[in-house]
């Protein structure tokens, strides 16, 4: 059970066709696999996604911080001291995903070593979460078009749409297409990535009053703090807090400064460990949560319908668990499947994922 070493391995895997959003656009996975090894020669996986315009990390910067200052803190503990690993990163200030990746690929050696699936030792609530899945920035028809294609080929009929632009009647023609498009039967909900101004998401909430959205998230920055407050007050659409609320502290800021009503849980963010305390926080504040997506991997998602099943607050609402099929090809040895409109949490000890030796061979880009 003691930890022997940690790697950090870049890899880069194309995008079939960017996702762009209000604050950035993805155009490849240029993520970094974490392995952690143990005495016994198990090995835990887990993947951190850099985002440089939500968290300020970088693939090379999420690589240099794990060789350089957490394997040297991570080193020796055994799996059981989670609470020891989190204590020493967090000595280190940001890097959300490099300390998740560490965090969550420990958990995974733990659930291997133990013979049982992490989220049953998080939780076991249930074995599958429905799925939501993010539409970028594109034109009304064209989003309209993916979303049918999503669910005619993975039967899913919840939707956040990125938001964010302007004019803002370039998003709402969007939301207002899909509502058209779907009758009752699609959940929708918006996603501005910190877009708008207050006044403008409150323009723009007015415009789509009668689309029956289900959230909406960062439309405006938390920095404008008494408009943000002026924002949520007059909708009545929950808010979700995404990237404004990435800690415990910040959960509690947001809502009790009544500048959210809700919050996304991201496992790239907060690993497992500090998403179990944003999970036990919002069931205390009596807040829904709703499974994020950090633009993640076949892994990342592995990870977050691992964290998303183990409870019933994180299962109630469709997570957002699909952009990996945008992604031209990815490293599981097994692919994640969606069916009917679901994600099954894979069976298993740890994860229940393997990384095809072939494929980080072909995609990792440290020579
Ligand atoms: C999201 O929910 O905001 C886009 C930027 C980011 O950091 O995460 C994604 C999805
Ligand atoms: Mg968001």
């Amino acid at each position: 059970m003691k930890i022997v070493r940690v790697e950090a391995i870049p890899f880069s895997i194309p995008y079939l066709k960017p996702l762009k959003f209000a604050s950035g656009e993805v155009h490849a996975a240029e993520h970094v696999l974490v392995r952690v090894h143990t005495d016994d020669g198990i090995v835990g996986v887990a993947e951190a996604p850099p985002r440089p315009f939500t968290y300020g990390e970088t693939q090379q910067g999420i690589v240099a911080v794990i060789e350089n200052v957490f394997a040297a803190q991570i080193v020796g503990l055994t799996l059981l001291q989670r609470e020891v690993a989190h204590q020493r990163m967090r000595r280190t200030i940001g890097n959300p995903t490099a300390k998740s990746a560490i965090d969550m690929a420990i958990w995974d050696a733990l659930g291997q070593t133990l013979g049982q699936s992490v989220s049953n030792l998080l939780g076991g609530y249930t074995d599958r979460m429905r799925v939501s899945h993010m539409l970028g920035f594109e034109e009304p028809q064209k989003m309209v078009a993916e979303a049918e294609r999503m669910r005619s080929t993975y039967g899913i009929t919840t939707f956040k749409v990125k938001v964010g632009r302007h004019p803002v009647s370039l998003d709402t023609a969007v939301v207002r297409a899909l509502r058209e498009h779907f009758g009752a039967e699609a959940e929708l909900y918006v996603d501005g990535n910190r877009g708008w101004s207050p006044a403008e998401s409150a323009a723009a909430m007015r415009e789509m009053a009668d689309l029956a959205l289900l959230f909406a998230e960062e439309l405006c920055p938390a920095d404008d703090v008494l408009g943000r407050r002026w924002l949520v007050a007059q909708t009545t659409v929950p808010s979700i807090a995404d990237e404004s609320a990435t800690t415990p502290a910040e959960v509690t800021r947001e809502i009790l400064g009544g500048s959210a009503t809700a919050v996304s849980i991201k496992t790239a963010r907060t690993g497992f460990t500090v998403s179990q305390r944003v999970h036990h926080l919002a069931e205390g504040l009596g807040i829904e949560a709703v499974i994020g997506n950090q633009i993640d991997g076949q892994l990342g998602t592995a990870c977050a319908v691992t964290f998303a099943a183990a409870y019933q607050l994180t299962s109630r609402r469709a997570g957002e668990l699909s952009n990996f099929l945008d992604m031209s090809d990815d490293l599981l040895a097994e692919p994640l499947q969606i069916r009917d409109g679901h994600l099954r949490v894979p069976s298993g000890p740890g994860l229940g994922v393997a990384i095809d030796p072939d494929k980080l061979a072909r995609y990792r880009t440290d020579g």
